[in-house]
């Protein structure tokens, strides 16, 4: 496989060497590689309302992270929706691992407290996928749109045996948000890229977003939610863009988050994000706000839930492999001007990292 078609979608991209009984195996990394204000003080008619900064506990929130622990789990993808859940669409690391070759067999979680996880079981495999690759595995970072009564589930899945210049960005649909998933097809006219993102506005407009390998792109789709309305477009304005795109809206402001290609002593991937006052950009770059966990790739979706927004994200630190991860969520905050206040991280009992 060529090296710099590997590089254009993962950098960058290491060679590990495996010592697997007594061979040696090469295996491809993929890094893809308040002020609390007196509610008694008179306000004038004309006083601007400033939400009130919430001041978050600097030991972080006590959640135990990661808090699916009995398959390995990764790309957190989080919705809240109209039954009022909290919805989770990660991937799946099989035990054992072959780099991600292997990922297979998306389970979808759910909550309607932040503390009670439910297991809604398996909705999609890459043996459901008949335009997929002969081999299967490689079902990586999905997410998940409602519209008009459907369910669609987006996914990266290679339509080739050779999987890293065939990536396809495959939908499959459901009246249900965690059972039921048929395979629909895949968007036509797009790259081969990965880590699909979908967005829908408050005025019932969705966006694609998808990438890798510093490049990111997305744009509108039609009704159908599963065709491109008009040309894809390079997101401007990003720095140091890895994978992993994701937006939200919050106060008229669209965020685009996303990995980068953090690389020092031993440490990966950081989630930063960009700002716009239109879904498609230009994006003004704003910052990290997740440091590196012990993993070798990071991935997140941001979600307000109940009036709280919360960060999800994997590490590593069930298994302490790169390609056994596990997801994890923590608060999120925001500061008076919309800009994102680093993520505190905790552990499996629930203490800051
Ligand atoms: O999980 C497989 C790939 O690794 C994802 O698509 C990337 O975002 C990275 O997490």
């Amino acid at each position: 496989m060529p090296m710099v078609l590997l590089k254009k979608l993962y950098q960058p991209v290491l060679l590990k060497v495996n010592n697997m009984n007594g061979k040696i195996a090469y295996t491809i990394l993929l890094t893809t590689l308040m002020l609390v204000t007196g509610s008694c003080s008179k306000k004038s008619n004309n006083t601007k309302e400033i939400p009130t900064p919430v001041i978050e506990d600097t030991k972080g929130d006590g959640f135990k992270n990661p808090f699916v622990t009995d398959i390995y789990t990764a790309d957190p993808s989080a919705h809240v929706w109209a039954d009022g859940r909290l919805y989770v669409y990660p991937s799946h690391d099989i035990d054992p691992p072959r780099g991600c070759d292997l990922m297979d067999k998306y389970h979808v979680y759910s909550t309607d407290d932040m503390v009670h996880w439910r297991d809604e079981g398996q909705v999609l495999q890459a043996s459901d996928v008949d335009w997929g690759r002969p081999e299967g595995g490689f079902m990586w970072a999905p997410d998940c749109a409602y519209k008009n009564g459907t369910y669609y589930l987006y996914f990266p899945h290679p339509s080739g045996t050779e999987w890293n210049t065939t990536w396809k960005i495959g939908v499959a649909t459901s009246k249900s948000p965690a059972k039921d998933f048929k395979s629909q097809g895949y968007i036509h006219g797009l790259e081969s890229l990965i880590d699909p993102c979908v967005f829908v506005d408050d005025n019932g407009q969705a966006y694609l977003y998808y990438g890798g390998g510093n490049i990111c792109k997305g744009g509108k789709l039609k009704d159908n939610m599963t065709e491109l309305d008009g040309e894809m477009k390079t997101m401007q304005g990003l720095t140091d863009f890895h994978e992993a795109s994701w937006v939200h809206k919050r106060n008229g402001i669209y965020y685009l988050s996303y990995a980068d290609n953090f690389n020092e002593a031993g440490k990966f991937n950081r989630m930063r994000y960009a700002t716009s006052t239109s879904p498609l950009g230009p994006w003004t770059y704003k910052g990290v706000y997740i440091d590196p966990t012990d993993s070798f790739t990071d991935h997140g979706s941001i979600v307000e839930f109940k009036g709280q927004w919360y960060a999800f994200y994997h590490n590593s630190s069930l298994s302490h492999n790169d390609w056994l991860r596990s997801i994890c969520v923590n608060k999120l905050y925001y500061n008076a001007d919309g800009t994102i206040r680093k993520v505190i991280q905790t552990d499996i009992n629930g203490v800051k990292k």
